[in-house]
């Protein structure tokens, strides 16, 4: 059952994925005592992107790994996003479609060497856009999963790190906050209810990627955005934020 996947560096491609968190894939070795990520840079060059299973401390864990830019599927916005504490702990959603991968696993994955953040916009209009984090870090589950994020570069502008920390739009050193957990900065408010999302939350936030799905470019304030690039009432029609080391 373990998986041997070795090779060459393959490209990490753009697609409009909405939301597949395409990361990374964990090893175990006969000679590991504790379990070795790899990431899916490491698949055999020419092999297709799809859903591999791999090891995250011995846990079989499914994962997208993105190799070419073959990726075409149709994404419909069928999957809610607005989840409890611990389904954001598990990970949860269709990993062909949309999925979160889950907040421990990303906690593992990054937390064993230097990953980049890459995040992937796309209007109702066809137009594209993205932004590169060059670290990204999220705490263990006793931190909340506190958010270290830095290193912006791209097209879209920067809905993460911009918000300053005197602003109701913090993200960097934030907790991560769901319907049922609220470790957002205000007292007697629920931010992820208004967010309706799991995400790292102060008060609001620029960069809704969690939000709710909405078709044709509605206006609404709980709608998928990146205040940055479109307002931040202009619901996207797909992200995807995806993970490779740095
Ligand atoms: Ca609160």
């Amino acid at each position: 059952m373990k998986p041997t996947i070795r090779g060459k560096t393959s490209n990490f491609k753009t697609t409009s994925d909405k939301r597949s968190t395409a990361t990374t894939i964990d090893r175990t070795t006969e000679n590991e005592t504790a379990a070795m990520i790899i990431d899916c840079s490491e698949i055999p060059g020419g092999s297709l992107s799809g859903v591999y299973t791999v090891y995250i401390d011995y846990q079989p864990v499914e994962i997208y790994c993105e190799l070419r830019a073959d990726s075409d599927t149709k994404k419909t916005g069928t999957t809610d996003f607005y989840w409890n504490w611990h389904e954001y702990k598990q990970g949860f959603g269709n990993v062909n479609f949309e999925y979160w991968l889950g907040n421990d696993n990303l906690h593992k994955i990054l937390s064993s060497k230097n990953y980049k953040l890459r995040i992937d916009l796309e209007d109702w209009n066809g137009n594209a856009k993205y932004a590169d984090y060059n670290t990204f870090v999220v705490g263990s589950e006793d931190t909340n999963y506190t958010l270290t994020i830095s290193g912006y570069s791209g097209d879209a502008g920067d809905s993460i790190i911009n918000p300053p920390s005197d602003s109701m739009s913090q993200m960097y050193g934030m907790e991560f906050s769901t319907s049922d957990r609220d470790n957002d900065k205000i007292p007697f408010y629920k931010a992820a209810e208004s967010t309706r999302s799991g995400w790292w939350l102060k008060w609001s936030t620029d960069a809704n990627l969690n939000g709710v799905y909405y078709k044709g470019g509605q206006t609404a304030s709980d709608g998928i955005f990146w205040k940055s690039w479109q307002s931040s009432q202009y619901s996207l029609k797909s992200v995807s934020m995806k993970i490779k080391p740095s």
